[in-house]
């Protein structure tokens, strides 16, 4: 499969999963020992055979292992995660950068704010954030319940229709990590993943400057018919393309498709033949996606020409 991107949870890249994996080795290795010291103690009892105990020895060893243990040790773990619990928090720290992400049956409507003007920057299926700084995501969905989970940086938080979740993540060093919808949401469930890229601040800067820009509405001379067959063939009944037809949000924005890692939330790469391949045979690659194959309805010559025009929109 076509996965770039970690998607481990024992690779922790931000503060809020290294202290998920931290708690998680505390209380693997803690149960791990206090299972190997109970089994011990069974060894030497069998071995031992039957003896008779006083009834202050029987009431030390019951009230000693049975109550006065596990107290202390549920007491201790209690103060321990309290401790290392994220902090939930009504608002963003200051310095946030915030991003909205919306659920879909089966992929990721993803939107930025411009810091310039403060307008709307809609995107999908990836999601790129700047590293060493936090980033506040309003998580929902537009149909079932979905599930925000990028392991190497934390989470993971559930998407409700309806209700705007919170979940504040960091990286603390540049990469691509992967995520994937954690809560079972229909039969393309699988294929509905994700790719955050953490990118040092300048670049990050940089990427979303671009992404502000419209497309082109005056596309070079060889990519006219694709721009023209994508309209004439009411792709932007479902689709927004920034400065050539802005109606629906039914599907994923495609502004700067081009840009992005992968097509169909982590389904396939994303190049010119695969491109093609998908608006072809998406009902192949992806079955039960809300979008329609285009094979058959479309002649070769027109679906390249669509897939060259939506290749260059980076
Ligand atoms: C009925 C609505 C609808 C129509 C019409 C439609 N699409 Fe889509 N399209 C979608 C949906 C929904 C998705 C997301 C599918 C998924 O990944 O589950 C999608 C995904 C895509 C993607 C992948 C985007 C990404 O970031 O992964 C491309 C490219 C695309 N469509 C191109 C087209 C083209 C070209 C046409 C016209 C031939 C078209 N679509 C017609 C709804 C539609
Ligand atoms: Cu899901």
């Amino acid at each position: 499969m076509n996965q770039p991107g970690a998607q481990s949870a024992l690779q922790a890249a931000g503060p809020v999963g290294q202290t998920l994996l931290d708690v998680s080795l505390v209380l693997t290795i803690g149960a791990a020992l206090i299972f190997a010291g109970t089994m011990l103690l069974l060894f030497f009892a069998v071995r031992r055979g039957p003896t008779e105990l006083s009834r202050a020895q029987k009431r030390a060893w019951v009230l000693g292992g049975g109550l006065v243990f596990p107290t202390v040790v549920l007491i201790a773990l209690f103060f321990y995660s309290q401790w290392h619990k994220p902090p939930w928090r009504p608002m963003p720290p200051k310095d946030a950068l915030i991003v909205g992400v919306t659920g879909n049956m089966w992929w990721w409507d993803v939107r930025y704010s411009d810091p310039a003007t403060g307008t709307e920057i809609r995107t999908a299926n990836e999601i790129r954030i700047p590293v060493g700084r936090p980033v506040f995501f309003g998580l929902s969905s537009a149909d079932v319940i979905h599930s925000f989970w990028v392991p190497t940086l934390g989470g993971k938080m559930d998407m409700l229709p309806g209700r705007v979740q919170h979940l504040q993540l960091q990286a603390d060093r540049p990469g691509t990590f992967r995520g994937q919808c954690a809560e079972y949401c229909g039969g393309q469930h699988a294929r509905m993943a994700l790719q955050v890229v953490a990118l040092p601040p300048a670049e990050f800067d940089a990427w979303l400057a671009g992404q502000a820009r419209p497309a082109a509405a005056r596309p070079a001379s060889e990519l006219v018919r694709g721009r023209d067959a994508f309209l004439a063939n009411r792709c932007d009944a479902c689709h927004a393309v920034r400065g050539v037809s802005e109606q629906s949000r039914l599907g994923p924005d495609l502004t700067h498709v081009g840009s992005r890692l992968q097509l169909g939330a982590g389904t396939i790469g994303n190049d010119p033949e695969q491109l093609e391949a998908w608006i072809a045979h998406i009902q192949q690659l992806k079955p039960g996606a809300r979008m329609p194959s285009s094979a058959g309805r479309l002649d070769a010559e027109t679906l390249s020409s669509i897939a060259a025009w939506l290749a260059q929109l980076r």
